[in-house]
């Protein structure tokens, strides 16, 4: 048995009803064995980030407290992915749902299909602000930096993020 950890999920949707589909998601998150959802940040509207044309998503970020290792974890939201319908088309798509795991614990992963902390999350507002708003002092086990830092320091242009009237 694996001691528990603690390990943020990036949820994102820009298809269909979005906030419904993050909320399902977070729901079907707490569902999976040994784990339990510890805390949600806000819903924010943000802007597209990679790709031109495609409606807004939305984002947030939860918390896990959870025994599964890493891969079972990715493989179970995998699995959400699939119940929720999402179909795989190009990378990057529109998507129903998006489950990324941000970080697991302090790990650093770095296997075939499975890269934690997510290699893109400190280029993302998207996820940058949902993390300050559940954990600003977290620090990223690759760059050192706080979450709060990290936004800070944050340059990319053109990353709109709206926190949604009602979280
Ligand atoms: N994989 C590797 N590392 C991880 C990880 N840390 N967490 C592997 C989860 N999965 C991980 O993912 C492809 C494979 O990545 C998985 O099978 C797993 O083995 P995927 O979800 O099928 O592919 P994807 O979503 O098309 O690509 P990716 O890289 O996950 O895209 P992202 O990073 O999710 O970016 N703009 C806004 N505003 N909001 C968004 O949420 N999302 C994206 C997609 C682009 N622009 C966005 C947003
Ligand atoms: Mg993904």
């Amino acid at each position: 048995m694996l001691t528990k950890e603690t390990a943020y999920i990036g949820i994102g949707s820009n298809l269909g009803d979005k906030l419904n589909n993050c909320r399902k998601a977070i729901d079907l998150t707490g569902r999976m064995p040994d784990t339990r959802v510890t805390a949600q940040s806000r819903f924010y509207r943000t802007e597209p980030v990679g790709v031109e044309g495609q409606d807004w998503y939305v984002n947030c970020v939860i918390s896990l407290s959870s025994g599964l290792s890493a891969q079972d974890l990715k493989e179970k939201l995998l699995g959400i992915e699939k119940i929720m319908g999402r179909e795989r088309m190009r990378k990057w798509d529109s998507r129903t749902i998006d489950l990324d795991i941000l970080l697991y614990g302090q790990k650093v992963i770095k296997e075939e299909n499975l890269t934690v902390p997510h290699p893109l999350m400190h280029l993302r507002r998207f996820v940058l602000e949902p993390m300050v708003n559940l954990a600003p002092d977290l620090i990223h086990p690759v760059l050192g930096k706080s979450m709060a830092g990290l936004l800070e320091d944050f340059r990319e242009q053109g990353q709109d993020v709206i926190p949604l009237g009602e979280a």
